[in-house]
C-alpha cells in the first residue's frame, strides 16, 4: 500500500503467485539496485566528468554520451552475476549480451534501453532507463537473439526510471502500473504512485512537430485538427509539449493523460519510426496499456507485433485510448 517500500510492494504481489519461487521478485529487486546506481552517475554529471560524448558509436550510428556507456555497463554488472536471467539485450549493443560462463544463469531475459533521451544530458533534462523482462525457452543454455523476438504480450513485467527533480520508477507485473519515489536518505524506491491510470481523454499531444513533412496522411490530418482546435471541428483546443526523452513523455502521459507520436516516418524505408520495438515500444506499451491507454503503430497493436531483430524500429502512437483510437481510425 502506498508509503511502502519497493520490496515489499514485490514480496505482496509474489504472494498472489502461489508458485512463486521468489526470482521473478529478485530480480526486480536487482532492476531498482541497477537504476539507483544509474540514477547516482546521471546526478552527479559534470562533477564526476560524466557529460559529453563518449567517442564512441553504438549499433543505430548515434553518438554515444559518456553516459550512455556508463549507464549501459552499470545496468549489465549490476545484473549478469545474478542468476536470474539467461541472457541481455541492450540499445548499445550491437548482440545480445551473453551471461559470462563464471555466474549462473536463470529463467528470464532482459531487454534495456539503460539511458533513454541522452541528448538531453547536457541540458540538464529528464533522462530515463526502460526495460522489458521475457522468460528464457526452457532447457536452453545459451539463448540466441531468435529467443528474445516474442512479441510484447510475452512481457512478464517492464518498467522505467526517470533521472529528474526526483527519481522514480514505474512498474507492470501485468497487474496495473505503480510508481515509486527514490528516498535517498534511506536509499529505497518508495510506494508514491500506486495504481496509476490514464485518463481517456486529453487535450495534450506531444510529437517532434520538425518531421511534420515526413510523416503519412492520416498522422498529418490528425496534427492539423489537434493545431485548428475548435476552430477545425474538434471539440476541444489542445495543447502540445515534446521534451524528447520517451521515459518524461510516458510518466506525463501516466499522470494526466496525453498521446504521444513518432510515427511512420517517410525518409528511410528501413527506418519506419525512430523508436526500438523491444526495449521502447514494447515495455512503454505494456505500461500504457496496463494504465487504461492504448498503443498502436496507427494500422497494429505493438504488442501483437512478431519481432524480426532486437534493434526492430517501429511506429509509436499511445496515451489517451480515446486519441489513439481517433488516430488509428484515420489509417483505416
Ligand atoms: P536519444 O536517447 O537518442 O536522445 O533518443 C531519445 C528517443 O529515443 C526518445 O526517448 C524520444 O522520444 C525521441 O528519441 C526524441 O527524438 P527526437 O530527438 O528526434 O525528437
Amino acid at each position: 500500500m502506498n508509503g511502502d517500500y519497493l520490496t515489499r510492494f514485490l514480496i505482496h504481489e509474489q504472494r498472489k503467485s502461489p508458485n512463486a519461487t521468489g526470482e521473478f521478485t529478485m530480480l526486480l529487486s536487482d532492476i531498482a539496485t541497477a537504476c539507483k546506481a544509474i540514477a547516482h552517475e546521471v546526478n552527479r554529471g559534470a562533477l564526476a566528468g560524466n557529460l559529453g560524448i563518449a567517442g564512441s558509436e553504438n549499433i543505430q550510428g548515434e553518438a554515444q554520451k559518456k553516459l550512455d556507456v556508463i549507464a549501459n555497463d552499470l545496468f549489465i554488472r549490476s545484473l549478469e552475476w545474478t542468476g536470474h536471467l539467461a541472457a541481455m539485450a541492450s540499445e548499445e549493443n550491437d548482440e545480445i549480451i551473453p551471461i559470462p560462463p563464471a555466474h549462473a544463469k536463470g529463467k528470464y531475459l532482459i531487454c534495456f534501453d539503460p539511458l533513454d533521451g541522452s541528448s538531453n544530458i547536457d541540458i540538464n533534462l529528464t533522462v530515463g532507463t526502460i526495460f522489458s523482462i521475457l522468460r528464457a525457452p526452457e532447457g536452453r543454455d545459451n539463448p540466441t537473439e531468435a529467443d528474445f523476438l516474442q512479441p510484447g504480450t510475452q512481457q512478464v513485467a517492464a518498467g522505467f526510471c526517470t533521472y529528474g527533480p526526483t527519481t522514480l520508477m514505474v512498474l507492470t507485473t501485468g497487474n496495473g502500473v505503480n510508481g515509486f519515489t527514490l528516498d535517498r536518505d534511506v536509499g529505497e524506491f518508495v510506494l508514491t504512485h500506486p495504481n496509476m491510470r490514464i485518463p481517456e481523454e486529453t487535450s495534450e499531444f506531444a510529437v517532434n512537430m520538425s518531421n511534420q513533412r515526413y510523416w503519412e496522411e492520416p498522422v498529418r490530418r490528425y496534427i492539423d485538427e489537434c493545431l485548428k482546435g475548435k476552430d477545425g471541428g474538434r471539440e476541444k483546443n489542445f495543447n502540445m509539449r515534446w521534451v524528447a526523452s520517451m521515459v518524461a513523455e510516458v510518466y506525463r502521459i501516466l499522470t494526466r493523460g496525453g498521446i504521444f507520436m513518432y510515427p511512420y516516418d517517410t525518409r528511410d524505408v528501413n527506418k519506419p519510426g525512430r523508436l526500438r520495438l523491444m526495449y521502447e515500444a514494447n515495455p512503454m506499451s505494456f505500461i500504457v496499456e496496463q494504465a487504461g491507454g492504448a498503443s498502436s503503430t496507427g494500422r497494429r497493436r505493438i504488442l501483437d507485433i512478431e519481432p524480426n531483430g532486437i534493434h526492430q524500429r517501429v511506429p509509436v502512437i499511445l496515451g489517451s485510448k480515446a486519441e489513439v483510437e481517433r488516430v488509428v481510425s484515420y489509417h483505416r
